[in-house]
């Protein structure tokens, strides 16, 4: 089939509540089951672009959906060109803002097109890309939340024993000493050969950001710190960043590849790792791709494991891809995990399908 002959029809977005196995507890409160939004792209040809949002909450779901609707009545009758395709869309929101959900609900339909243009080339996207297709080295990100430390430490174990060689902890706890000690004890159930990294989800002020990173300092072992601090707050947290040894992660909040070009510009983070959601996309992690190369900083991914694992082996600084089964339940052929990794499929476009039975299940 040539692609020159795909034309979009028409956009849909079904919302979802998937139920989570491992609620997962951060500073900014828990999240217990997965909101996704279902966005399909339909084209002349007969073939369907798929690719899901995560909306933090259900009631979020609805306004994207509205949005990723709107956007695909503007896009009616147009090729299924990602680059073209922003371009429209960007111009048309420009006076609204290309921000947050208007940005989340373009990534959608870009993910689409870009999953489309894969079936309809018969190819994986990170063919199209000028990859190929490997197994990515993953941390198992599913669990680990705020919790008693009993939990906590039977947790690690279970997550380890998935065979993953890396976890990560959600800290951010009112009291210092609180987060100390779920540190250790998890430092202690997964043993000095798995690698740990912490995350703080926005929840501490610059001051506290630089108290409790000199703590995990003393502590020894921790491999990144993650979001510290609040997260457009780029000055803030260079100051954290230039004070406290331990890396500095940050890029799952960053809207575009402009703001994480203004994030790098500030000297924020030692490792950045781009959410597909957030930063645009397929086309928009290309750019940030770039930007990370440029600045010579490793890129991690945050959720979407799916999208992620196609578009790592393409990135220069590949880094770690973020593991999460969240979207598992309503997919026909999950992610497949090998010894640590996630696998990039060789089915064309994004590789998912729906579980239509599964979906119908979980409608919101
Ligand atoms: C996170 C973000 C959004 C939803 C769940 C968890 C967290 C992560 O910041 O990095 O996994
Ligand atoms: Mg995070």
């Amino acid at each position: 089939m040539k692609p020159e002959k795909l034309m979009i029809r028409g956009v849909q977005a079904r919302a979802v509540l998937v139920p989570m196995r491992r609620p997962l507890a951060t500073s900014t409160g828990a999240i217990t089951t997965a909101p996704l939004l279902l966005v399909d792209l339909q084209t002349t040809a007969g073939i369907t672009g798929r690719a899901y949002l995560f909306g933090i909450n259900g009631q979020f779901l609805p306004p994207i959906a509205k949005l990723v609707e709107a956007m695909g009545a503007m896009l009616k009758g147009d090729a299924v060109a990602p680059f073209e395709i922003e371009r429209k869309l960007r111009a048309k929101h420009t006076l609204l803002g290309v921000h947050n959900i208007v940005l989340f609900a373009m990534a959608g339909i870009d993910m689409c097109a870009w999953d489309a243009l894969g079936q309809a080339l018969g190819q994986p996207v990170v063919r199209l890309l000028g990859g190929e297709p490997r197994p990515v080295l993953a941390y198992n990100s599913k669990g680990l939340g705020i919790q008693p430390l009993k939990a906590l430490v039977k947790e690690a174990e279970e997550l380890v024993a998935e065979g993953f060689t890396a976890v990560k902890l959600r800290l951010g706890r009112p009291k210092a000493e609180d987060d100390l000690a779920a540190l250790r004890a998890v430092k202690k159930a997964i043993g000095p050969g798995v690698t740990l990294m912490c995350d703080f989800n926005q929840g501490l002020t610059v001051a506290e950001a630089i108290r409790r990173g000199h703590m995990i300092d003393d502590e020894g072992g921790m491999y990144w710190i993650e979001e510290p601090v609040r997260a457009d707050d780029f000055e803030g947290c260079a100051k954290v960043a230039d004070a406290v040894a331990t890396p500095i992660q940050i890029g799952e909040n960053f809207m575009g590849p402009e703001q994480m070009a203004q994030a790098i510009a500030a000297g924020c983070c030692d490792y950045v790792m781009p959410d597909a959601q957030r930063i645009g996309g397929v086309t928009g992690w290309m750019r940030a791709a770039a930007l990370a190369q440029g600045a010579g900083l490793e890129m991690s991914s945050h959720l979407f494991a799916e999208a992620s694992a196609q578009l790592l082996p393409v990135t220069p600084t590949c880094h770690w891809l973020e593991y999460v089964d969240w979207a598992d339940p309503i997919l026909k052929e999950p992610p497949e995990l090998r010894k640590g990794h996630v696998v990039c499929p060789s089915r064309p476009g994004l590789g998912m399908t729906w579980d239509e039975r599964a979906v119908k299940k979980f409608a919101a």
